[in-house]
């Protein structure tokens, strides 16, 4: 990697100061409560970690690259006529407006690469990030008492009888545990500490990156006080837009209405696990299973493409792998999906689920060449197709390799 220095910007200057401030968070954290809880039938203690910017931070430690230069793993950007997308970006990226899954032309035009622009495009090297994930999962294991990988970049830990219920001390494990992860890899986490996953996920977001967020049992309710019902993980898109324009933004205000009017509303199954989730009493525990529920991939092509029966070809390889994939897994599933995506990015998803889960090449490979040919729109051309392995199961006999592997 020819590394090209860049000259620092003043967006970036105020990035680092940014980080400098929320690092001093970690060390007086706002919570000192002193409240301790009978590990066995008081509230869980649940760990969230999360890398940051995680494939760009491997990069730049691994090129030796500076971190003020704004960093983006992806697709090719070819000059701003990439067709892919963004993976992530480093935190100096971030401050041109550039995320994960933009597309990669979008990315270059907000901040395109030497000599129009200051960026640095790398494409990626899944090996090391599979490597230095194995030895942060490594750490994060050991101080659990539950452990559930997952993504390649974060955990949730149930440290409930580690800690002996004792929310100090899950703070004080969190220090360590990003402590050992700096010594390890060389890589900064955020952690979140609450009573369930969901909290805790979305407290290892306040002080990101390099930051802890603890939320005591009794600061759940204030912790969704303002908090914009968008940024709860259960609440998609579709659902998010539904509640606002019922008049509904934030997780308080929807909690106010009431279990029984929200049901009315929203439907019995939502309204009660939200109320839960806001009470802090989800019943969701740690567990490796939980993480996976498919396994799929993705093949965009260089160019539109016309010819079906290559589309066809392409998928067929896509399922190939999926099953490889769910084999070395010891996973099979009962759900195959096929993506399609044409010219425009128009994206259309058809899926079928067998009787029982199988994980036999074969059974999926009918399985899609049957959905391709019933949804593939005659003439289109095609830019991304893809194939998901769903409803997955492990069957009993090989439950212990899985929960090795994850
Ligand atoms: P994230 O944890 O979502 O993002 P991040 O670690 O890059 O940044 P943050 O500091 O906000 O946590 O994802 C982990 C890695 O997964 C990310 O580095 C790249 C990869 N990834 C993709 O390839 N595509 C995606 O759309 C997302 C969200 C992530
Ligand atoms: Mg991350
Ligand atoms: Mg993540």
């Amino acid at each position: 990697m020819d590394g090209v220095i860049y000259p620092y910007e003043d967006p970036l200057v105020e990035l680092n100061d940014r980080i400098k401030f929320k690092h001093l968070w970690r060390r007086w954290p706002s919570v000192v409560d002193e409240e301790r809880v009978e590990a066995t039938d008081g509230p869980r203690v649940i760990i969230h970690c999360d890398l940051d910017a995680f494939f760009a931070a491997v990069e730049t430690l691994h090129h030796g690259l500076d971190e003020s230069v704004p960093l983006i793993i992806g697709s090719d950007p070819k000059q701003g006529r990439g067709r892919g997308i963004v993976s992530t970006c480093n935190y100096a990226a971030r401050v041109y407006g550039i995320r994960s899954a933009m597309p990669v032309s979008e990315a270059w035009r907000r901040c395109p690469a030497t000599p129009f622009g200051p960026a640095m495009y790398i494409r990626g090297t899944r090996g090391l990030y599979s490597r230095a994930s194995r030895k942060v999962m490594d750490v994060l294991r050991g101080a659990a008492d539950l452990f559930e990988k997952a993504s390649i970049d974060e955990a949730y830990l149930d440290v409930t009888e580690h800690v002996n219920g004792d929310w100090d001390a899950a703070l004080a494990l969190a220090i360590n545990l990003q402590q050992k992860i700096k010594e390890v890899v060389n890589l900064t986490a955020s952690f979140g500490i609450a009573p369930t996953r969901l909290v805790a996920k979305m407290a290892s977001e306040v002080n990101k990156p390099n930051g802890i967020f603890r939320v005591m049992p009794d600061e759940v309710q204030a912790f969704f006080e303002g908090r914009s019902l968008r940024d709860l993980p259960g609440i998609g898109p579709k659902r998010a837009t539904q509640l606002a324009e019922w008049g509904y933004t934030t997780a308080d205000e929807l909690y106010a209405l009431g279990e029984l009017s929200l049901a009315r509303l929203a439907g019995e199954r939502f309204a009660a696990w939200f109320m839960r989730v806001v009470d802090g009493e989800s019943s969701d525990v740690v567990s490796p299973l939980r993480s996976r529920k498919s396994i799929g991939k993705e093949h965009t092509f260089e160019r539109d493409q016309e010819d079906h029966e290559e589309v066809l070809a392409r998928l067929l390889q896509l399922v190939s792998l999926v099953m490889e994939r769910a084999v070395s897994l010891g996973v099979s599933g009962r759900l195959g999906e096929v993506k399609i995506r044409y010219t425009g990015f128009e994206t259309h998803t058809s899926g079928r689920s067998i009787p029982v889960a199988m994980d036999d090449e074969t059974v999926f490979r009918r399985l899609a060449s049957g959905l391709f040919a019933t949804n593939i729109r005659p003439e289109a051309s095609i830019r991304l197709i893809g194939f998901r392995l769903g409803q997955l199961e492990i069957p009993e006999s090989r439950q212990t390799t899985l929960f090795e592997e994850e």
